[in-house]
């Protein structure tokens, strides 16, 4: 039964209001009971809206080259929200305001959705939250959803799975030293951005990733730009428009894939969570923490004989 008052804000954010998507936004990313809800209303409004990830490290640029990209989507006729994830650390009220000086021409622009997603939890706990967040700004009407995300690895490789395009946003001076690419890079990304383009360093760093790349199977395009000077970003937008274009005629196949990997997601965590409490009540497990702690048994053969007690 679904409550007089969230009717009212999935009616809202079918509407586009602000208000009521920001409410429905804040119940999915707290895991409020009426999440659900929300997510079953919005459901099968949903599969317009083209995402892309923006991923590096801190400080690489990547929310004032957001704040440049916007008004190039507006002008490519996108209408755009933004979602900032950092999974590494709690976002404060210092950090979203300092991204909204950032990104001074969106912040002001009631055209554009902005809101940072903090971290509760791991990693994958936000990518759920995440894929719902954005089932809500679709329903809502905008049609393309810019993710900033801070970190490498596994992270990444979430981010990818969840979004249509990943562009990734390298810089000279923030340990972006080709060795460290090469150590920490799993997935190449569709675009690789080098940012700061007016510093020293970003034409070796150019040269050393097109090299790199161009031994990958992807093969992505590599851009240099610099955000602060506005240098090379109609064309970054050109080029992402270009790959969101791409993944359009592979649309269908591309949406089973994330729900495939989303329902996967769901179905392990539901599993884990019933064995972690199933674990909880369950005396041999407890029993055989002792005995491993006299080394009487070793962790293989306690395992075993914990998965033989449990009744599934
Ligand atoms: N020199 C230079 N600095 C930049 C450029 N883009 C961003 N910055 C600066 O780098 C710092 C981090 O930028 P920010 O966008 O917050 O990075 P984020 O952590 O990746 O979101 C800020 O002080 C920006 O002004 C650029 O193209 N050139
Ligand atoms: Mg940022």
């Amino acid at each position: 039964m679904v409550s007089p008052e969230m009717s009212s804000i999935v009616k809202g954010v079918l509407q586009g209001d602000r208000r009521s998507i920001a409410r429905a936004i804040s119940i999915v990313d707290n895991n409020e009971k009426e999440s659900r809800a929300i997510v079953q209303a919005v459901f099968d409004k949903t599969g317009k809206a083209k995402t892309v990830g923006l991923t590096g490290s801190a400080g690489a640029g990547k929310s004032t080259l957001i704040g440049k990209l916007v008004p190039e989507f507006h002008s490519l006729g996108y209408s755009v929200a933004i979602l900032a994830v950092d999974p590494t650390s709690p976002i404060t009220g210092g950090a979203i305001l300092g991204d909204r000086v950032r990104m001074q021409s969106v912040a002001s622009d009631d055209r554009v959705f902005m809101r940072s997603i903090g971290s509760r939890g791991s990693y994958g706990g936000i990518s759920r939250s995440l894929r719902n967040i954005i089932r809500i700004l679709d329903a809502a009407g905008y049609d393309l959803i810019l993710i900033e995300s801070v970190g490498a690895g596994q992270v990444q490789t979430e981010i990818s799975r969840l979004v249509d395009v990943t562009a990734i946003v390298f810089t000279p001076y923030t340990g972006d030293h080709i060795q460290n690419i090469k150590a920490g890079l799993t997935e190449v990304g569709d675009i690789c951005i080098v940012n700061k383009a007016d510093l020293g360093g970003a034409g070796v760093l150019y040269q050393s990733l097109l090299e790199y790349v161009s031994d990958t199977q992807k093969k992505p395009r590599v851009i240099k730009v610099s955000a602060k000077a506005g240098k090379g970003i109609k064309e970054l937008a050109v080029n992402i428009e270009q790959m969101i274009r791409q993944t359009s005629s592979i649309q269908t196949e591309i949406e089973k894939k994330k729900l495939e990997f989303e329902l996967r997601d769901m179905i392990l965590s539901s599993i884990e969570q019933k064995v972690s409490s199933m674990l909880n009540k369950n005396s041999t497990y407890h029993n055989l923490i002792d005995r491993l702690a006299k080394k009487k048994i070793d962790p293989f053969e306690a395992t075993e004989e914990v998965i033989r007690s449990l009744a599934w």
